[in-house]
C-alpha cells in the first residue's frame, strides 16, 4: 500500500479503532497518556469483549452502499461506510448510521402472529396473537392450496416493493408459474420509476436504469431529480459532487431543473423553476437550439449530405438529404414537432425565460461530454413518456451514448445458475390451468388495460374493490405499504377489508395492520441476502448483505418464508421447494458463478463473498468513441464492434440505433392512439402533450424525497423523522412549501395551520412555511410524516400524509402513476 492509500484507505481508521474498543476494558484506562500504538498493544490482553465487523448492504434506499458493522458482544452499535466498496468509499449519507434504529426498533413484531379481531380499519386494533411458524406457514399453504384446488389460483397476489436479490424477489417468478397465478409477483415500479425506464425502452432498447460516467463529463443537465437528494445512488452521488464541483472552479457545469429551489439547485450553476409537467416543452426546445445552430455530435447523429445546415425554425427538411449513422428518425421527428419547438414557444409553456433556455441549450450543445438525465419529477406525469423521451434524445444528440463522460447501462453480475431446474417440476395444472386465461388483477398486458406496462400495484387494491376483472381473494406483501405510499391510500384500504392478507414486514406499518397473518422477516442487520447493484457506473456487481447478529427474535428471512410455503405445496411445486432447501443454499450457487470470474477485490467463492460483502468486476466492457463502437479486449477499448453487435449488447431498438422515431411504440400504434387518444401519426416520436392534472384544485402539489427519507420505510427512526426537513427549519415536522403571494391570496400566515384537499374526497391538514423558493402554482409537501401506523414515532405525527389527496392517475403507456400531477385546494384549517 503507498502512503497516500494508507492514509486514505485504511483497513480499519483510528476513529473506527477506538469506537470498536472502547467498551473494552483497556479502553477504559485510556485516560492520559496512552499512544494509539501502546493501546493496540494492551487492548486483546486486558480485554474481555469480543469486536466483530461484519461486511452488509444498506437497507434504507436503493444505492446499496457497503456497510461496516460493528457488533460487540452481541450488540450492534455502530454503521459506518466500507472503505473498500466502491459506492460507499468509507462513507454513507445521513441515514446510513441510523440501522440501528431499525434492528433496535421496540415496537417490531417478534414472531409469526395470527389475527383475532375480524374487524379491520384504522383504529381498529387487529388483536395479533403469537403462533408457532409451523401453524403459521401451514395456514398460508392450505390457503393457496386450496384457492389451486377449485382453480382459483388467480385470485392470490403476491405484491412486492424494493426486492433485493435472486434469494428473495428473485424467486418470486419461479413461484407463481409452478403455483399458477398471474399476479406472482407484482412490483411496484410503476408507484417508483417505471416512467423513465420505458421512455428509455422505446428509443435505445434499454428498459433499465442508466449508469453514468460523471467524473469525466463535463455538464450534466438535470431534470426533475433530486440528484443531492435521492437520485440513485445517493451517497456517491454526493461523493461525486465533491469531485466535480469541488474545486474552487468547478470542472463540471450543472444546470438543474425543478419545481422548487432544493439543495440540488442550490448548488448548481443554473437554477431553472419549471411548471409542473412541461419538461418535454424545455427539453424539445433544447433539441430544437441544437439543430438550428448545428450544435449536434455528427460523428454520432450523421449529417447534411451536402454539409449545409438545413434546420431552420418552421420549415420542414427532405429526409433524403440526411444522412443518419446512430440514430433513427431525427429528420422525421424535425418535421412533425421539432421544427416549432422553439426556445420562445417552450418559454411560454413552461414559464422559463427565452434567455434561459437559449443560454442552457448553448452551454449543453458546446460542452462535451454532457449528459442530460432525468428521473420521477420528468416522468411522473400524464406525459411523462414523451417528456422522459425528450430529454433522453438530447444524449443522443450531443452523442454521449456509451461514450467517456456519457451515461450506459449496468452489467449484471456473474452469478452462477439455481440449484433445481424449475422448468421441471411444472404439473398440468402450472402448465395449462384455467389461471392462464386470467388477465393480471392490474390489468398489466391487458388491452382494456396497460398494455405495455411492467407493472400496476397501484391498481390491484381498487380493481379488487371494484370486482374488475375479479376480487383477489388473498394477498401477500413483500417490502411494499400500498395502504400508505399507494396514491389515495385509503382506498387500498376498504380493498383488504375484504381480502385475506399476509405481511412479511417486520414492523407494524398501515398494511400490517389490515393482515390476518404475519410472518415477519428478519430486520436487515440480521439476515443473509444478494443484491446486485443498481445501475452504478456500468461495470456489475453484487453485494451480500451479511448478518451482523444472530436475529434477535423468532422471525425468518423473506426468502425462507416463501420456500417454506412452497415446501408445504402438493406434489412437483412441493418437491421444487424441497430440493431448492433454503435460502442460503440459493447464494451458494449464485456464488458459484465467480469461481470462473473472480472479482477485482479476490471474490470468487461464497466465504469470500460472505468477507467482503461485495463482488465486482471492472471495467465496464464498452464504449463509444467519436461514432465507433469497441469492445475491451482486456488492455484497452480496442475491439472494434459492428453495427449487430451493437444492436445485439448496446441498443437493441429494431434498428439498432437510438431511435427518434420509436419503433416499439410504432408496433402498438393502433392501441396507444385508441386507448391513449393519441395521434396515430405523432405518438412515436418524442412530441410535446399537455399534461392531465386531475384533484380539481388550483394549486400543484409535489411530494418529493428529502436527504433523511427512506422510502416509506424511515416512519419510526426517531432522528431521521425529527430532521426531515432542516433546510426548512421543521423539527419534529414537516412544512408545507407556499410563496408567500400564494399564501397572502388566501390569508394564510407563515407557520400557520392549513387544510389540503382534492378530488379523493379526502382532506389533510398540516403547518406551512411561506418560501420564495417554491413556485407560486405549486405546493411541495416531502412524504415520510403522517403515518396512522408504523410504531410510536412514526405513528400520528403531524402534518397528515400527501398520498391520500394524491389521485391515482398512470401513464398509459408506461403505467408510471403521476403522483407529482395532482392539483389541490389551501385554506386556513
Ligand atoms: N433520500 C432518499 N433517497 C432515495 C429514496 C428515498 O426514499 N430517500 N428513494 C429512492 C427511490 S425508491 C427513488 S424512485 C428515487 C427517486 O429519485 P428522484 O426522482 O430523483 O426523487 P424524487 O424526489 O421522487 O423527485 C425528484 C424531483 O422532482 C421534482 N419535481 C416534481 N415535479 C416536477 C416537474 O414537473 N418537473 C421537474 N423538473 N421537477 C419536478 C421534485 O421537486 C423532486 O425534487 O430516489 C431513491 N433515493
Ligand atoms: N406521495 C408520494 N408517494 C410516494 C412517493 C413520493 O415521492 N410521494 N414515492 C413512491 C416511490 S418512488 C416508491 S419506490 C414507493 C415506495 O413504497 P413501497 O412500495 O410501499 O415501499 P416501502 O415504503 O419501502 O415499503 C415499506 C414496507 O416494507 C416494510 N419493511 C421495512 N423493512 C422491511 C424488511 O426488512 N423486510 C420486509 N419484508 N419488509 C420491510 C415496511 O414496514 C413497510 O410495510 O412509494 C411511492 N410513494
Ligand atoms: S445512500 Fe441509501 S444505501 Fe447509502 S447509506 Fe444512504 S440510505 Fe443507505
Ligand atoms: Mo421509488
Amino acid at each position: 500500500m503507498g502512503l497516500i492509500e494508507r492514509i486514505f484507505k485504511p483497513a480499519v481508521s483510528r476513529r473506527r479503532f477506538l469506537q470498536a474498543t472502547a467498551t473494552s476494558g483497556a479502553a477504559a484506562s485510556l485516560v492520559g497518556g496512552y499512544t494509539l500504538r501502546e493501546t493496540q498493544a494492551q487492548a486483546p490482553a486486558a480485554s474481555k469483549t469480543e469486536t466483530k465487523i461484519t461486511k452488509s448492504i444498506c437497507h434504507q434506499c436503493p444505492a446499496r452502499c457497503g456497510i461496516d458493522v460493528y457488533t460487540t458482544d452481541g450488540r450492534v452499535h455502530a454503521i459506518y461506510g466500507t472503505s473498500d466498496h466502491p459506492i460507499s468509499n468509507g462513507k454513507l449519507c445521513p441515514k446510513g448510521p441510523l440501522g440501528t434504529y431499525i434492528l433496535y426498533d421496540p415496537d417490531r413484531f417478534k414472531g409469526p402472529m395470527k389475527r383475532t379481531n375480524p374487524k379491520k380499519g384504522r383504529g381498529e386494533d387487529p388483536k395479533f396473537v403469537p403462533i408457532s411458524w409451523d401453524e403459521a406457514l401451514n395456514t398460508v399453504a392450505a390457503r393457496l392450496q386450496g384457492l389451486r384446488d377449485k382453480g382459483e389460483s388467480h385470485r392470490f397476489a403476491l405484491c412486492f416493493g424494493r426486492g433485493w436479490g435472486a434469494s428473495c424477489a428473485g424467486l418470486l417468478g419461479t413461484f407463481g408459474e409452478l403455483y399458477g397465478s398471474p399476479n406472482v409477483p407484482i412490483g411496484h415500479s410503476s408507484m417508483c420509476s417505471d416512467g423513465g425506464i420505458l421512455a428509455k425502452q422505446c428509443t435505445d432498447g434499454n428498459a433499465s436504469y442508466n449508469a453514468y460516467d460523471y467524473r469525466n463529463a463535463n455538464m450534466l443537465l438535470m431534470f426533475g431529480c433530486g440528484f443531492l437528494e435521492a437520485f440513485r445512488p445517493y451517497n456517491n452521488n454526493m461523493q461525486v459532487w465533491g469531485y466535480i464541483r469541488g474545486e474552487r472552479t468547478p470542472k463540471t457545469r450543472v444546470t438543474a431543473v425543478d419545481v422548487h429551489m432544493n439543495t440540488t439547485l442550490a448548488a448548481s450553476d443554473r437554477a431553472l423553476l419549471v411548471k409542473p409537467g412541461t419538461d418535454g416543452a424545455l427539453a424539445l426546445a433544447i433539441a430544437h437550439h441544437l439543430l438550428v445552430n448545428g450544435l449536434w455530435e455528427r460523428s454520432f447523429v450523421g449529417d447534411f449530405k451536402d454539409g449545409v445546415n438545413q434546420f431552420k425554425a418552421g420549415q420542414t427538411v427532405d429526409p433524403a438529404s440526411f444522412s443518419e449513422k446512430w440514430v433513427k428518425g431525427l429528420v422525421e421527428w424535425w418535421n412533425v414537432e421539432l421544427k416549432d419547438r422553439t426556445p420562445k414557444w417552450a418559454s411560454e409553456v413552461t414559464t422559463i425565460l427565452e434567455r434561459d433556455i437559449v443560454a442552457t441549450a448553448q452551454e449543453f450543445g458546446t460542452t462535451r461530454p454532457a449528459i442530460a438525465l432525468f428521473e420521477r419529477g420528468v416522468h411522473a406525469h400524464s406525459n411523462g413518456i414523451f417528456n422522459g423521451m425528450a430529454v433522453h434524445s438530447l444524449n443522443a444528440l450531443v452523442g454521449s451514448l456509451f461514450a467517456k463522460g456519457g451515461l450506459m447501462y449496468q452489467m449484471g453480475p456473474s452469478y452462477g445458475p439455481m440449484p433445481v431446474d424449475a422448468g421441471a417440476h411444472k404439473d398440468d395444472y402450472a402448465k395449462d390451468g384455467p389461471w392462464k386465461k386470467q388477465p393480471r388483477i392490474d390489468l398489466k398486458g391487458h388491452e382494456d388495460g396497460y398494455l405495455l406496462a411492467k407493472n400496476m400495484l397501484q391498481e390491484v387494491g381498487p380493481n379488487s374493490l371494484k370486482g374488475k376483472p375479479y376480487k383477489l381473494d388473498t394477498v401477500m406483501f413483500y417490502l411494499t405499504n400500498p395502504v400508505w405510499t399507494a396514491p389515495n391510500g385509503p382506498e387500498w384500504e376498504e380493498a383488504l377489508k375484504e381480502l385475506f392478507v399476509i405481511d412479511t414486514s417486520p414492523f407494524p406499518g398501515e398494511t400490517a395492520m389490515m393482515a390476518d397473518i404475519l410472518l415477519p422477516d428478519h430486520t436487515y442487520l440480521e439476515r443473509l441476502q444478494d443484491a446486485p447493484t443498481y445501475p452504478f457506473q456500468g461495470f456489475p456487481m453484487a453485494q451480500l448483505r451479511v448478518p451482523a447478529i444472530k436475529p434477535l427474535y423468532d422471525t425468518k428471512y423473506f426468502g425462507d418464508t416463501l420456500i417454506e410455503i412452497g415446501k408445504r405445496m402438493k406434489g412437483p411445486m412441493g418437491d421444487y421447494y424441497k430440493a431448492l432447501k433454503d435460502s442460503e443454499n440459493v447464494i451458494r450457487h449464485l456464488a458459484k458463478g465467480f469461481e470462473k470470474d473472480p472479482g477485482d477485490n479476490g471474490v470468487k467463492d461464497f466465504e469470500g463473498w460472505k468477507e467482503k460483502g461485495v463482488w465486482y468486476r471492472k471495467p465496464y466492457l464498452w464504449q463509444q468513441r467519436n461514432g465507433e463502437f469497441f469492445e475491451w479486449d482486456g488492455k484497452a477499448y480496442a475491439r472494434p464492434m459492428t453495427p449487430e453487435d451493437v444492436k445485439k449488447k448496446l441498443m437493441p431498438t429494431d434498428s439498432g440505433r437510438f431511435e427518434f422515431r420509436s419503433s416499439k411504440l410504432e408496433h402498438s400504434a393502433d392501441w396507444i392512439a385508441a386507448k391513449a387518444g393519441r395521434d396515430k401519426a405523432r405518438l412515436m416520436f418524442p412530441i410535446w402533450e399537455e399534461p392531465k392534472h386531475p384533484g380539481g384544485g388550483d394549486l400543484y402539489l409535489v411530494t418529493p424525497k428529502v436527504a433523511l427519507h427512506a422510502e416509506g420505510r424511515g416512519g419510526n427512526l426517531p432522528v431521521a423523522i425529527s430532521l426531515l426537513q432542516p433546510t426548512m427549519g421543521g423539527r419534529d415536522q414537516v412544512y408545507i412549501e407556499i410563496h408567500p403571494e400564494t399564501a397572502k391570496k388566501r390569508g394564510i400566515g407563515d407557520g400557520e395551520r392549513v387544510r389540503i384537499k382534492s378530488s379523493t374526497g379526502h382532506a389533510i391538514e398540516g403547518t406551512c412555511r411561506h418560501f420564495e423558493g417554491v413556485r407560486p402554482d405549486t405546493l411541495v409537501f416531502p412524504m415520510e410524516h403522517g403515518h396512522w401506523a408504523h410504531g410510536r414515532w412514526a405513528q400520528a405525527r403531524a402534518p397528515g400524509h400527501c398520498g391520500e389527496v394524491t389521485v391515482n392517475q398512470s401513464d398509459r403507456v408506461t403505467g408510471q402513476c403521476n403522483y407529482y400531477t395532482t392539483k389541490v385546494t389551501i385554506e386556513k384549517a
